[in-house]
């Protein structure tokens, strides 16, 4: 018997389920990642809605007192990732985790639940909510240089974009530290290495973890004093659309304590999205704090101005001209770094290859935003680079060749929940 797409899928989210939280992938990513379970809950609440409240619930449980949710949660340690609980040696929560964050999806996330569903779902986004306001106060806190409105990024992985060739500027500007530990890379014992990041990337990936351990995970003075400050047009449109989602959370549940405060942020938000903006190449662009540097090409995170519902018509304008541009050069859209840019490889990791979450939440912006051919084109490509390869962590923009991890959670999640033709026809 022929199993169908939706059938797998669901089989795959089993499969990596670990007792109430996911694992992106077996082996290679062997924890609970950040934005991965958030975006996992919608995959689960297609089939199961109170497994994606756990997933969560679960997610929460490893948020920090001064309100940071970390990147990975290290419930156990694993002989199968590096670098895990002995690297990073953070006592910030109840679970030894990273020192950093990712993405703030979580508050869009809950929304979506609340939005589909009823009476139970909103006790659950009520219990989830103080815990989100002090994540993304801590954003616009602990991760916002002093200053400067405009919240950053210490780390390529707290932009969830490890190796994008947006963070060159930041990672050309520090050195590796010579008394960082001799280490063993895993990842590349489970995924080819020409489609990982570099060994140069990982000895700075690994030089700031040490900043950051030698600061006592002080998160103030990493923002401050670490030595990779950069900011990304990922993680400013996420938050921005996050804020917005929580602020009608609030309303829906009629918390108005914080409806003040969270309105401040995305007015500051909205006002500071110019700092990103690069006129020359029309776009939206990651930027080193320190040099004032802009990065040169269109990435995936560029395309989510329309996400967050910010940027002016001209702006909106330019960014859709580059996609239009771009989906000229490739076979599938949208890729994660710029065809036409320094440093773009179709199968290696955030150089090019096509992500399924990010597919989802641009489309879903360019849809809102009544760019409804571009987030079609957006959607119908992802359905096909599944269809064509399977369920992979991402894929080729141009051949449309899986890459990286297999059985890969959020891209079941991801089909599940919007990009299979079933969804499209309910
Ligand atoms: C580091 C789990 C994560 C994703 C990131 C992706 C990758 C980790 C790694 O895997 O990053 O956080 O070890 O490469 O870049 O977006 O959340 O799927």
């Amino acid at each position: 018997m022929t199993i169908t797409l939706n059938e797998q899928a669901i089989e795959i989210l089993r499969k990596n389920d670990r007792g109430g939280f996911t694992v992106p992938t077996a082996r290679l990513y062997p924890y609970q990642w950040n934005w991965d379970s958030a975006f996992v809950a919608l995959g689960f609440a297609t089939f199961d809605r109170t497994r994606a409240w756990r997933e969560l619930e679960l997610l929460v449980e490893g948020q920090w007192p001064n309100g940071m949710i970390p990147h990975i949660i290290f419930r156990r340690d694993d002989p199968d990732y590096f670098p895990g609980p002995s690297v990073w040696r953070t006592a910030g929560g109840k679970f030894p985790s990273g020192g950093i964050s990712q993405p703030p999806v979580l508050a869009s996330i809950v929304l979506s639940l609340l939005e589909q569903g009823g009476e139970g779902d909103a006790a659950k986004a009520r219990e989830l909510y103080d815990a989100i306001f002090a994540w993304h106060n801590w954003y616009h806190t602990e991760r916002t240089p002093e200053g400067h409105d405009i919240v950053c990024t210490v780390h390529p992985w707290e932009t969830g974009r490890d190796n994008c060739p947006d963070w060159e500027l930041g990672l050309d500007r520090m050195a590796v530290d010579p008394d960082i530990d001799p280490y063993v890379r895993k990842d590349t014992e489970h995924a080819d290495a020409s489609q990982r990041p570099s060994k140069l990337q990982y000895d700075k990936f690994v030089t700031i973890i040490k900043a950051g351990r030698d600061l006592n995970w002080d998160q103030k003075r990493l923002t401050n004093e670490g030595p990779f400050l950069m900011a990304d047009p990922g993680i400013h449109f996420i938050l921005l659309r996050a804020d917005r989602d929580l602020l009608k959370i609030a309303q829906t549940l009629g918390l108005d304590e914080h409806i003040g405060q969270i309105q401040k942020w995305i007015d500051t938000a909205v006002r500071a999205s110019d700092y990103l903006w690069n006129d020359r190449l029309g776009a939206f662009c990651a930027r080193d704090v320190r040099s004032g540097e802009i990065s040169q090409g269109f990435s995936s995170a560029s395309a989510l101005c329309f996400y967050a519902d910010a940027g002016t018509t001209e702006q909106r304008k330019r960014s859709v001209e580059n996609m239009e541009r771009i989906a000229s050069k490739v076979q599938f859209m949208l890729p994660s770094w710029d065809p036409d840019a320094d440093g773009f490889e179709a199968q290696r990791y955030w150089c090019g290859p096509v992500w399924p979450q990010m597919n989802h939440i641009i489309s879903e912006g360019l849809a809102e935003q009544g760019e409804q051919e571009l987030a079609n084109r957006i959607r119908n490509d992802l359905a096909s680079v599944i269809q064509q390869s399977g369920f992979f962590e991402c894929f080729n923009p141009v051949t449309g060749a899986g890459c990286i991890g297999t059985d890969f959670s959020w891209t079941a999640a991801m089909w599940l929940a919007w990009a299979t033709p079933t969804k499209m026809a309910s």
